[in-house]
């Protein structure tokens, strides 16, 4: 019974820092429709009115620069040694912009670092100290007016980037280089606060995995429990 009891609080460990989902402009609902389930739906923070749901994708407008639209998950915490894979398909679409040189984030952040993937018109990175749009590493890429799909995998410290059919990386960066911002979350996109962009997502995807260790005591959990 001791055994039992160990292998359900380690599969409650588990599940703690486990998740995963996608969602589909195709499915006609917004990503935050109270039609999808809690564990797939997101939250719409900022002004949801610069949000609509074309043919095209979802498409951002954010013609401000004291407000933004930020659709994303909220945790308590993601754990910095847990895995991660995310994938999204956009175009940033020609507009008036502001000095900022980005468009939008996307991706997974933990409470330590942010690794949230920046898509400007004309290049994607990550940022390098707490202004957001100064970059810390870089990869030329035309992202205006044609989709694309951004995949970011984190496995240990390294982040690597892939863009479209890529096998090998386009960008690959130590997480502990990055800036600190203090956010648990899975953002489908954030435009900025203090910028003005207009894009498309039209497809989203990610997946966290639970961090190794807690992988090894599940194991040890149903190795417990199988010797009874
Ligand atoms: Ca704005």
């Amino acid at each position: 019974m001791r055994s039992l009891a160990m292998y359900a609080v380690l599969v409650c460990a588990a599940v703690a820092f486990a998740d995963s989902g996608s969602w589909y402009a195709s499915s006609g609902l917004m990503p935050y429709d109270s039609l999808i389930p809690e564990a797939q739906r997101f939250t719409a923070f900022g002004d949801p009115s610069y949000g609509t749901l074309g043919v095209d994708g979802l498409n951002y407008n954010d013609p401000s620069t004291t407000e933004n639209l930020s659709i994303r998950r909220e945790y308590t915490e993601i754990d910095p040694a847990a895995d991660w894979t995310y994938q999204v398909t956009a175009r940033v679409n020609s507009c008036e912009r502001d000095y900022l040189n980005y468009a939008f984030a996307t991706g997974v952040s933990n409470d330590t670092e942010s690794c949230l993937l920046m898509v400007a018109p004309d290049a994607i990175g990550f940022t390098g100290d707490t202004n957001g749009w100064t970059w810390l590493v870089s990869y030329s890429v035309d992202t205006t007016d044609a989709f694309h799909t951004f995949r970011v995998t984190k496995t240990a410290d390294m982040i690597d980037v892939f863009v479209d059919g890529m096998t090998s990386p386009c960008l690959s960066v130590d997480r502990n280089t990055l800036v600190g911002w203090t956010r648990n979350r899975v953002s489908l996109g954030d435009s900025s606060h203090n910028g003005m962009a207009n894009f498309d997502i039209s497809e989203f995807h990610w997946d966290i995995v639970p961090e190794p260790t807690t992988l090894m005591l599940l194991g040890f959990g149903v190795l417990m429990l199988r010797r009874r």
